[in-house]
């Protein structure tokens, strides 16, 4: 069995999450693209094709991180992985802050900077972008992805696929549904509900998507 990690993705989010893996003393071994893939991401060779996925643990690989940063494909790249035998690592940078009463589910991606808080529950495959900051208590649903220097404030629920905009902020003891998108910079001040793309300050809802 081999121990180095099969990244899946090969674009800007992979470049992170291989940086943050070798933090953590991991070694990559390949990067799984689709379409127009370069060679090399960093200096990890590409693969392209997800028959590479299933290739690869013929090898032995059996430890893997789906970089990619849309919600929905990460997820079900994910369940790909985990029907043929792989386990999901995470990527945690060694200079996120991470309460040691925090529960993170496998998959999860935590830059650097990033402060997860007391009880706070992390779901898989979620992404805790640069300097985000996730208050005690909050739930973050699976695949969410809070980006780059959001702030959520404690108690707050965020639900499935899930994406919070660069610089977004929350107020404590708010739920925002699934599929929920806040725009940069946006305010939350109340419940969100599922499917809604809110923006502003405080964030109002400009879209609905019933899908
Ligand atoms: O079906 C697929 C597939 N679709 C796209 N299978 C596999 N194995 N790979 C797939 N990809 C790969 O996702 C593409 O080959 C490409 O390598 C990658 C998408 O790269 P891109 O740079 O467009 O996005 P990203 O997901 O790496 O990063 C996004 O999300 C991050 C969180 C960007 O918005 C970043 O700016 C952001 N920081």
């Amino acid at each position: 069995m081999r121990s180095e990690i099969v990244v899946v993705g090969a674009g800007g989010h992979a470049k992170v999450c291989i940086e943050l893996l070798r933090a953590m003393g991991e070694k990559v071994a390949y990067c799984v693209g689709a379409g127009d893939v370069p060679d090399h991401c960093l200096d990890v060779p590409v693969v392209n094709g997800d028959e590479h996925i299933a290739l690869l643990r013929r090898e032995g690989y059996s430890r893997l991180f789906v970089a990619i940063g849309a919600n929905g494909l990460r997820d079900r790249l994910a369940t790909l992985a985990l029907s043929q035998g792989y386990s999901l690592v995470n990527a945690i940078s060694p200079k996120a802050v991470v309460s040691p009463s925090a529960t993170l589910g496998a998959g999860v991606a935590v830059m650097a900077g990033a402060v997860i808080n007391a009880d706070a529950v992390i779901g898989d495959l979620a992404i805790i972008n640069t300097g985000a900051t996730i208050d005690h208590d909050c739930q973050i649903g699976v695949a969410a992805h809070i980006a780059p220097q959001c702030a959520v404030a404690g108690n707050v629920v965020i639900g499935k696929y899930s994406f919070l905009g660069i610089g977004s902020r929350v107020i404590p003891e708010v739920e925002i549904g699934e599929r929920v998108t806040i725009g940069a910079g946006g305010v939350v001040i109340a419940n969100i509900e599922a499917g809604v793309t809110a923006v502003g300050v405080p964030a109002r809802n400009i879209k609905i998507n019933r899908t």
